[in-house]
């Protein structure tokens, strides 16, 4: 007899939670889900470990889940403990030749395998690449005033379909090429998923940040919004600071293509399995 270490009542509500899962389950089948995991969504390393799960699970259920991150506060860390100062304009970090060195550190190096270590300990296959692999992401300089923030301008995503149909989760730095020989540019995580995203025409774009979601006047969070009502709050300024890249972003990559797009809180416990295999949702989901 199997040790029991659940009561009767937890067993069936997990047999059926599983089954109640079954027609999300075969709607996504074959889908591919691009998720932006941010610098601030990353927590501990037990928050970590419960996103590769949710990760390995989607893949194991026949999803397609491409990760792309970000890492905007081990940047920060990192540059602080060198002792070069940084700012941000219009959510952007100005970045100089040195900067744009420790981004592509912390990014393809410490972030990008922590997260690749994680998928493989939940027992997947990932491949950390960033977006100078195979000219994944080749950029422009975005504006002059922040020096080598790149903005994507020709997206290559064949490397992408090849790793997922192999099986391997592709996991994504946000550090782009550029036109000219040797160029490395600094790419806002979400614009860098919006990209990609958009290009994969994705059916699904997942934004997991430290927000519950897309806020109205009398600031609750909208379950449901269309791209007007988007372009309609930000015109007002209900829409406004930090949120801006990420609606710009699901408006950019549904343009694109993308079927739908989710700003949720990736600090909830299991926010993806919550947001695609369940009646209940997440944040808000942006759909024409
Ligand atoms: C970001 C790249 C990392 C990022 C930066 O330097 O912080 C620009 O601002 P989060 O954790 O998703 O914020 N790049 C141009 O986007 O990280």
């Amino acid at each position: 007899m199997k040790q029991q270490t659940l009561t009767m009542q937890d067993a069936l509500n997990t047999a059926k939670m599983l089954s109640e899962a079954l027609p999300y389950l075969q709607r996504y089948a074959d889908s591919v889900v691009v998720v932006k995991f941010g610098g601030n969504a990353m927590g501990d390393d037990a928050a970590m470990a419960e996103f590769a799960r949710d990760i390995v699970l989607m893949r194991q259920v026949g999803v397609n889940p491409v990760v792309v991150h970000g890492g905007g506060p081990m940047i920060n860390d990192m540059l602080n403990k060198l002792g070069i100062k940084s700012e941000f304009v219009r959510g952007k970090r100005v970045t100089d030749k040195a900067t744009v060195q420790v981004v592509e550190m912390i990014l393809s190096g410490l972030v990008n395998k922590r997260i690749v270590q994680a998928i493989m300990d939940a027992g997947g296959r990932a491949v950390g690449i960033s977006g100078k692999d195979d000219d994944l992401m080749v950029c422009e300089a975005d504006d002059p005033e922040l020096g080598f923030v790149g903005r994507p301008v020709e997206m290559n995503v064949q490397v992408l379909r090849d790793l997922y149909k192999a099986g391997i989760i592709p996991v994504i730095a946000p550090v782009g090429t550029g036109m000219a020989d040797n160029e490395t540019f600094n790419v806002n995580g979400d614009t860098a998923a919006g990209a990609i995203a958009g290009a994969l025409q994705a059916d699904r774009l997942l934004l997991l940040t430290d927000v519950q979601g897309v806020k109205n006047a009398a600031g609750e969070v909208m379950t449901q919004i269309t791209p007007d009502e988007i372009r309609q709050m930000t015109a007002d300024g209900v829409i406004s600071g930090g949120m801006i890249p990420k609606t710009e972003t699901a408006l950019l990559a549904i343009e694109q293509g993308t079927r739908a797009v989710t700003i949720l809180d990736g600090r909830i416990p299991n926010a993806c399995l919550l947001e695609l295999f369940t009646d209940h949702g997440a944040g808000s989901q942006i759909r024409s």
